[in-house]
């Protein structure tokens, strides 16, 4: 299974295509917009979140709330383009004054100069995090058809801002969702929102770690072989895709590199019927690059968003000369919403070597391919 996006933060809209799900999966417009509406939420966002009301048109590969088989396009339309008309207009003259002074930590400069434009918009349009919205949408989809085999993906923030969040063994989706930050730990929820009222009134922006974890995901998931099937690349390749996410771990990999072997691996245990088990996790779900058995855990680092309000020191792109940032809107934080793209990256990936795994051109073939490779592991 393979996705690719398109579409500009203010041009008329974002448009995703989904090649590889199976025919006989139903989908529909509520699990879709229940997804778009999580990653809309969070404290800390800016006025964007007040315009857009994000939902999907069905475009292709899906009938009667089936899926065909056939690749699925999806269309969400950007309400600010109303806004934005002339200055992204596709075809006509250029309008509005160009955007000449790049932001450090954005893909201003580096845009501009790879593609050779003199007006860092036409990078920063694309670069803009308004992208996710359609991976969320995609990553609806993936989340239906995992949740066929009872696989399902949760995620919830564990440090924003400088402020960690306790430990918590399990995640309760809708009180992490009922969180303005998206965080388990009450205690820490308040000081992150006292964290974002200060970054506002410094013309601030902070970021944050997002943990994610798929529970029900079976042993044999990615593989050893090849080093392009390992899960662990699969899945740091899926979250480092996600914009300003700029680190990810497996498991307790920082921690696991400082302590003895002995400590850090999960022994492991049978029992008659239930098949082998662990009390620990710390592997992440995963060892030698196949799935355990046990939950997927991967945390993310997203750095703090590069649109200050007090910006910091930079040139012009076209002379040279010295000078601050040029301003943009944008959020104060992202670290909420940011778990909820994760979700969906996560959910794409796992389908994806779900269907590499057990193949199937149909939902059928699929749960038969996957009840026969359950049926024949040791119990
Ligand atoms: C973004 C800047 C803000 C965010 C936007 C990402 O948008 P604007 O420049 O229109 O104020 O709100 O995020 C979204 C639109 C979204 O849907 O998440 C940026 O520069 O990356």
């Amino acid at each position: 299974m393979r996705y690719l996006t398109a579409g500009e933060s203010h041009g008329p809209g974002l448009v995703g295509i989904l090649e590889g799900m199976p025919a006989g999966l139903r989908v529909s417009s509520e699990a879709v917009h229940r997804e778009l509406a999580r990653r809309q939420g969070g404290y800390g966002r800016g006025q964007r979140m007040r315009i857009e009301h994000d939902e999907v048109e069905w475009l292709a590969g899906v009938r009667f709330g089936e899926t065909l088989g056939s690749p699925i396009a999806l269309l969400i339309r950007n309400r600010d383009f109303e806004r934005w008309q002339e200055r992204m207009a596709p075809q006509g003259p250029a309008a509005g004054p160009p955007f000449t002074r790049p932001r450090p930590g954005h893909a201003d400069l580096a845009g501009a100069l790879k593609y050779g434009r003199q007006d860092a918009r036409d990078i920063l349009e694309r670069a803009s995090a308004r992208e996710t919205a359609m991976r969320v949408a995609l990553g609806a989809l993936a989340k239906a058809l995992l949740g066929e085999f009872d696989i399902g993906v949760a995620s919830h923030v564990v440090a924003l801002g400088g402020v960690e969040a306790g430990p918590v063994a399990r995640i309760d989706p809708e009180a992490v969702d009922r969180s303005p930050v998206r965080c388990a730990d009450q205690e820490a929820e308040a000081r992150m929102i006292a964290a974002i009222d200060a970054a506002q009134l410094r013309g601030d922006t902070l970021g944050g770690v997002v943990e994610v974890r798929a529970c029900g995901v079976p042993p044999g998931l990615g593989s050893h072989v090849q080093w392009d099937r390992r899960l662990d690349a699969r899945l740091a390749e899926a979250v480092l895709s996600v914009p300003a996410i700029k680190g990810v771990e497996v498991g307790a990999a920082f921690w696991a590199a400082g302590a003895h072997g002995s400590d850090v691996h999960d022994e492991i245990f049978h029992t008659a019927g239930e098949g082998f088990t662990r009390h620990t996790n710390r592997a992440g779900g995963s060892e030698g690059g196949i799935s355990n058995g046990e939950d997927v855990v991967v945390r993310a680092a997203m750095k703090p968003l590069s649109s200050l309000r007090r910006p910091l020191r930079s040139a012009d792109l076209l002379t040279g000369e010295p000078g601050v940032a040029q301003v943009e809107r944008s959020d104060i934080t992202a670290v909420p919403a940011a778990g909820v793209v994760l979700e969906a990256v996560l959910a794409l990936t796992l389908a994806d070597l779900l269907l590499e795994k057990f193949g199937g051109d149909c939902l059928a073939d699929l749960q038969a391919a996957y009840d026969h490779y359950l049926g024949r592991l040791p119990k």
